[in-house]
């Protein structure tokens, strides 16, 4: 890329290959209809310039036909594109269930990468080629917006909430990776680089990064830590659901409704209980919101997930 000014950032994701298409299409659209005004305004002038002798009768005379086909085409035509953004915008959201979950949290002004194994890093991300992968974002502080054009890809972190989005990288090299919301005095400087690698090297990347606790683990000791256990712990004494095989399934709610136990509605469960209580429980569990810190979250969450596999106890 160095001293060469392209019109397109490298194209390293399928998901990239696919915008170049819509944005292939929707220049080709803008062109053909500026073509078209242009080219129509350019012969309507020399036609009836002053002095021509181009016939000037019938101006009253309507075609309605012509009014409702120029309508209904440039409808159709504008409408497919729109279908087309949203069908692509919507398949960004649609992770593959077999994608790598990878936590990001932005803090001003760094990007705090966590993988599944443990490995951290910071302002950088390892990810393997031809391996789908998911990104649960969320933010410590203020809205931040983690972007890899590479990539086409762009999603607010927002605190208080998990943003997810996927991509599969199909370049092996090192791309640039940028906050897109303006969160301060240091924002420029808030980026950093995505490597993609061979799988074999990847493997050998996670395995240099030495023996971490993994997630789960740790959100394992936190769960004691913060007395969650306590509660929910198998030799509790109080009535409280038992968070074995939670993850991924729908809970039925003492409002009546149902939610899906995603990642979303876990972190919601600790942050804001009264807000989803779970049928058949009393209201009592305490809201932890100022109490545990992004990182520590995420942790407890693939801890949750991880219980996720075993048999569910009944109720
Ligand atoms: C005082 C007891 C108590 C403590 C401490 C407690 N919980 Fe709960 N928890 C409950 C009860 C009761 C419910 C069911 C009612 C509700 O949904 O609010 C619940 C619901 C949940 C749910 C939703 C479960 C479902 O089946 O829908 C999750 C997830 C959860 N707790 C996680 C945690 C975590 C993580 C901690 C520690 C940070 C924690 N809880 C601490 C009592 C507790
Ligand atoms: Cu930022």
């Amino acid at each position: 890329m160095e001293g060469k000014v392209s019109f397109l950032p490298a194209t390293a994701s399928a998901y990239a290959g696919e915008m170049n298409w819509l944005f292939a299409g929707l220049i080709a659209t803008s062109v053909f209809i500026l073509l078209l005004v242009f080219g129509l305004m350019i012969v309507f002038c020399v036609r009836y310039r002053k002095g021509s002798g181009a016939d000037r009768g019938d101006r009253m005379k309507k075609t309605w036909r012509v009014e409702v086909a120029w309508t209904a085409a440039t409808f159709v035509l504008f409408m497919g594109l729109y279908a087309w953004g949203a069908n692509l915008y919507i398949e960004l959201h649609r992770p593959p269930l077999d994608a790598t979950d990878i936590h990001v949290v932005g803090k001003q002004w760094m990007w705090k990468v966590e993988h599944p194994g443990g490995q951290k890093e910071i302002d950088a991300l390892h990810v393997p080629v031809g391996r789908p992968v998911r990104l649960v974002l969320s933010s410590e502080d203020v809205i931040h917006d983690f972007a890899i054009p590479a990539f086409r890809i762009r999603q607010d972190a927002v605190p208080g909430r998990y943003e997810t989005l996927w991509f599969t990288p199909t370049e092996v090299g090192d791309y640039r990776l940028f906050c897109a919301e303006f969160c301060g005095t240091d924002h420029a400087r808030m980026g950093g680089t995505v490597t993609v690698m061979e799988p074999g090297d990847f493997q050998r990347w996670l395995d240099e990064q030495g023996s971490t606790e993994s997630l789960a683990q740790e959100g394992a000791a936190l769960f004691r830590q913060f007395g969650c256990s306590g509660c929910h712990g198998a030799a509790s004494t109080v009535h409280a659901p038992p968070l074995e095989g939670l993850f991924g399934r729908p809970v039925p709610l003492a409002s009546g409704e149902t939610a899906m136990a995603d990642d979303r509605y876990i972190r919601d469960s600790i942050l804001m209980p009264r807000a989803q209580v779970a049928a058949g429980y009393p209201p009592i569990m305490p809201s932890f919101a100022g109490q545990i810190g992004e990182d520590e979250l995420l942790k407890i969450v693939a801890y949750i997930k991880s219980l996720g596999t075993k048999e569910r106890p009944a109720r």
